[in-house]
């Protein structure tokens, strides 16, 4: 288990409405906002690889997982 809180603070950046779930669309608004082109297809697709129980959000224990598995 990944330890959540390492995380919070980067997930709580995207997590624009603070509602604990980040959406395509906050994804995408981030990385606008970092000046990055993101299609929301590609946002879409960035939320899938990290959606584990396939609601199509994702929460802090999602993000965490998957950033404790892609992350270095
Ligand atoms: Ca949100
Ligand atoms: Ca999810």
């Amino acid at each position: 288990m990944p330890d959540t809180n390492e995380y919070a603070a980067t997930f709580a950046f995207v997590d624009a409405d603070s509602d604990g779930r980040i959406t395509a669309q906050e994804y995408a608004d981030l990385m606008h906002r970092m000046g990055d082109s993101c299609t929301e297809e590609q946002a879409q697709r960035a939320i899938e690889a990290m959606d584990r129980d396939g609601d199509g959000l994702i929460t802090l224990e999602e993000f965490a997982l998957y950033m404790a598995d892609n992350g270095d």
